[in-house]
């Protein structure tokens, strides 16, 4: 090191600046290879006698001008247009490889969406070279599923703390009240006697319908032997953190036998892998549909379009708002497509 800092200072004088230092190893030597330093090192320069040496001894830059007023003098070495040429046949090169991906801007769009990078590639090979943003919502509107729930008397709501369970029973018992003219009862399994039920006895309360707290599987099958005059049973859980696994055995336990749609709830806004975790967490449950809560939280439905794509499970509701009983819409593919790639 030191050598190489005699050498600079000799060869560009005392004002040189030192930018990099590294240490390189010549290969081709073995073991008896020894250490290089590499030493990267600057000097300012005189431009006025780098003009003159350019220009065959005229300066057209006086020393005053801005470098970049300077710089627009300077005249592109001769071999510059040949290596332009070259590193174009490499990148080229490269592409017929597939390890560079040209810039796309229907990929870029679907990425900046929310669709995870693997479904944007392949959806793209699928539809080959020319890929349209039509050819994309034609393609989804035949991969996507959005169904109704089926026709059973009982559903269940699972999902983590908070997702919004409570209040979508809340909103879906609201109209079916309301509208609908259904004689609809709620239960709620709180397995851990949290306590945390009361939101749901007042939305009972509100409705005049039938409210039963169970927190056996015994209960439950009691209180749904009670319920078998009415049309529609909505069930709510409380619970703990679904990465407890204790909590989805004794979910399991619950559930046991029963006809139910059983709906996983799950804010769009969830970040993309954690919805495939916690998806896999709750799939011994047997989840029949999906309900995407809060997407008003959520700036495309993006997700959405990942979660179905991988999952395959057909989504019943999406949720826009914590109004009861206004903000909840049936899923649609159509409505789908056109938050994930509309310009709303
Ligand atoms: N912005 C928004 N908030 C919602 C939506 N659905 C539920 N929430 C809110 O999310 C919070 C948790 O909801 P809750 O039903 O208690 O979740 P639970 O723990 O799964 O029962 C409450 O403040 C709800 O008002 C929705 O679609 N949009
Ligand atoms: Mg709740």
């Amino acid at each position: 090191m030191k050598d190489a800092l005699t050498q600079i200072k000799s060869e560009l004088g005392s004002n040189a600046v030192i930018v990099s230092t590294r240490e390189i190893r010549e290969s081709g030597y073995g073991l008896m290879s020894k250490p290089l330093i590499e030493v990267v090192a600057a000097v300012d320069y005189d431009q006025d006698a780098f003009m003159k040496r350019m220009h065959g001894g005229k300066a057209q830059a006086g020393k005053g001008d801005e470098w970049n007023q300077g710089a627009q003098f300077l005249p592109a070495p001769a071999h510059i247009g040949d290596e332009i040429v070259e590193l174009k046949k490499m990148l080229k090169q490269l592409m017929n490889q597939g390890m560079v991906t040209p810039s796309n801007p229907l990929r870029e769009k679907l990425l900046s969406r929310g669709v995870r990078e693997s479904l944007v590639d392949l959806i793209l090979s699928k539809l080959g070279g020319d890929a349209s943003e039509e050819g994309v919502k034609n393609l989804l509107s035949k991969l996507i599923r959005a169904e109704d729930p089926p026709s059973g008397r009982i559903r269940i709501f699972l999902g983590t703390t908070g997702v919004g369970k409570t209040t979508t029973i809340a909103k879906m018992a609201g109209r079916a009240v309301l509208s609908e003219g259904k004689r609809v009862a709620l239960i709620t399994l709180d397995s851990y006697r949290i306590g945390a039920i009361d939101q749901s006895r007042i939305y009972a309360k509100i409705l005049n319908i039938p409210f039963f707290s169970v927190t056996t599987p015994p209960e439950l099958k009691t209180a749904l032997n009670q319920l078998s005059s009415n049309d529609l049973i909505l069930v709510d859980t409380v619970g703990r953190s679904a990465f407890c696994a204790e909590y989805v055995r004794q979910l399991i336990g619950f559930f046991d036998g029963i006809d139910a749609c059983r709906f996983l709830l799950m804010p769009v806004a969830t970040r993309d892998r954690e919805m495939d975790t916690i998806t896999k967490t709750f799939s011994p449950l047997k989840v029949d549909r999906m309900i995407f809560t809060k997407s008003d939280e959520a700036h495309t439905l993006g997700s959405i379009v990942t979660h179905n794509m991988i999952h395959r499970t057909p989504v019943s509701y999406i949720t826009t708002g914590q109004r009861v009983p206004e903000d909840i819409e049936p899923a649609s593919s159509e409505k789908i497509i056109a938050r994930t790639l509309g310009d709303a």
